[in-house]
């Protein structure tokens, strides 16, 4: 065969990143299970590049030259499975085999091994920036073996978005499951992202007293410092839209039942696993969780709150400026918190997840690409063993200037009656992480009470229990 890669699975992602392929001068061979979606790339596209149709699996693998260089990209799950299972005795030791789909980090180890066994080289690639990112430069998360990467490296880095410095939006993240769960945690980030843009809204909505018109222009220029980022950007355009059918606000007419595809959940459930807090994440996929469950709004409709009038038109000024604050060190706080959970797969799956790549990879054609990145990447570059981003000393400053507007954000919020989780979560990691003593002294003696789960002390090694339901005198439980 001559062509020097090829895309199963032509729905909007495959088409999108076959094309993308083929423009940038790649003979691109393409299959789908249904064959009319081959034919329409074909006839609606063929004049962008060098396109070898195939009807059928061996067809396709037929076409590309060795080793063979193979993108999946098709539904996840089963039909993942499907399509591997049908490739996998057509294919040669050293071909490799990309699923570019959201597939489950766990499943991408599966499928690693079992390929691998037979001398294939399986990539899982996390691939984010929708549609739109896939046909013009979407930001690639790869994991997979160093010899894959290789082989993948200049097509991607051909593909993929290009940050401000010009460096593509593409990097080796590790091996095996490497790049679908930094996908993962992108995603999860995106969620806390989104639900931190979406209450600084209400607030401005419903404290400061703002139309969605004004609250476009706030965010629009929020846009121009260093809460730059697509996710704001779009939310300027998204309240500046006015209904076409009402003329009302376009955001007075959407159902506020916020919906998920799982990403979120599964961030969140892998998180718990970890034993690694991701507070903002939760927090993002309880709130949509909750606001899908009408029956329980409905009864809970006429309960009391509180009665207040919007701020007066100074004060709510200097209220919009607290709130880009809040934004900004709680955006810092659950981004941090996506870090400490990639660090923690890491250690755990032996990845060695680089977090200043990771940092440098999202600068570019994902959904929560922003300025923000580079600074990110630049202090993990700096130090790599960074525990916290609180650690880097810029960002330091900037939430402990940040921090009183932060708390009194907050504080108005809860005065009005207003749900903040997103915010108020981060505030509450940052007040715990800063903390000298935290309650769980407290709970530790409660466990020891009631279950005789023992403690440790502050003052001297080793573990302890005291007899509570005896003379409470303290006993040494073993080492
Ligand atoms: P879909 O997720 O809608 O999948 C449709 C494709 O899967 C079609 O090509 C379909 O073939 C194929 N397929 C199915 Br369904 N079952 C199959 C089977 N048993 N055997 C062979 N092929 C099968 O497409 P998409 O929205 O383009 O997304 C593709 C992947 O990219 C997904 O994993 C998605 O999660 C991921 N992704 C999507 C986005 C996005 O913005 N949409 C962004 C990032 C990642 P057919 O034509 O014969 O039915």
């Amino acid at each position: 065969g001559t062509a020097q890669v090829g895309v199963t699975g032509l729905a909007v992602m495959g088409r999108n990143l076959a094309r993308n392929l083929a423009r940038h001068g790649h003979t691109v061979a393409v299959h789908n299970r249904t064959a009319a979606r081959t034919r329409a790339l074909v006839e609606g596209f063929g004049h962008e590049g060098a396109f070898v149709p195939a009807r059928t699996a061996e067809e396709f693998v037929a076409a590309l030259e060795r080793p063979r260089r193979v993108l999946v990209m098709v539904r996840a799950g089963a039909p993942t499975d499907a399509v591997l299972d049908g490739l996998a005795p057509l294919l040669d030791e050293g071909d490799v085999v990309v699923d570019g789909g959201n597939a489950h980090f766990a499943d991408t180890r599966r499928r690693e091994r079992r390929l691998r066994e037979r001398g294939v080289h399986f990539v899982g690639a996390g691939v984010s920036g929708g549609e739109e990112g896939a046909l013009n430069g979407p930001s690639i998360m790869p994991g997979g073996s160093p010899e894959a990467w290789a082989a993948l490296r200049p097509l991607l880095e051909d593909i993929a978005a290009k940050a401000a410095d010009g460096a593509p939006c593409t990097a080796h993240i590790g091996p095996d499951g490497a790049g679908h769960f930094v996908k993962m945690v992108h995603n999860g980030i995106e969620y806390a992202d989104m639900q931190l843009i979406s209450e600084a809204h209400d607030l401005l909505r419903h404290v400061a007293g703002y139309e969605p018109a004004r609250i476009a222009e706030v965010f629009r220029t929020w846009g121009t410092g260093r809460l730059d980022s697509y996710l704001i950007r779009i939310t300027a355009e998204i309240l500046a839209h006015a209904d076409p059918v009402t003329g009302r606000p376009f955001v007075d007419v959407v159902a506020d039942a916020a919906e998920q595809k799982g990403t979120g959940r599964w961030t969140v459930q892998t998180a718990l696993d970890l034993g690694v807090p991701v507070s903002g994440i939760a927090e993002a996929v309880l709130a949509r969780s909750l606001s899908g469950h009408t029956r329980l709004r409905e009864a809970s409709a006429g309960l009391p709150g509180p009665h207040r009038p919007p701020l007066a038109e100074e004060d709510a000024a200097y209220f919009a400026d607290q709130i880009e604050q809040a934004l900004y060190a709680s955006k810092l706080v659950s981004y941090d918190q996506g870090w400490h959970m990639m660090r923690a797969a890491s250690e755990e799956y032996g990845w060695g997840i680089d977090p200043g790549t990771v940092a440098a990879v999202w600068r570019g054609g994902c959904i929560i690409r922003a300025a923000f990145l580079d600074r990110v990447r630049a202090a993990f570059a700096a130090d790599p063993a960074l525990p916290t981003l609180l650690a880097d000393e810029g960002f330091a400053g900037e939430v402990g200037e940040a921090q009183p507007a932060w708390r009194s954000a907050v504080a108005e919020a809860v005065r009005h009656g207003v749900p903040v989780p997103g915010l108020s979560a981060a505030l509450a990691s940052y007040d715990a992480l800063r903390a000298g003593r935290l309650p769980a002294a407290l709970v530790q003696a409660q466990r020891d009470y009631f279950g005789a789960h023992t403690y440790r002390r502050t003052d001297r090694a080793g573990v302890y229990h005291t007899l509570w339901g005896g003379d409470r005198s303290e006993v040494r439980a073993g080492s």
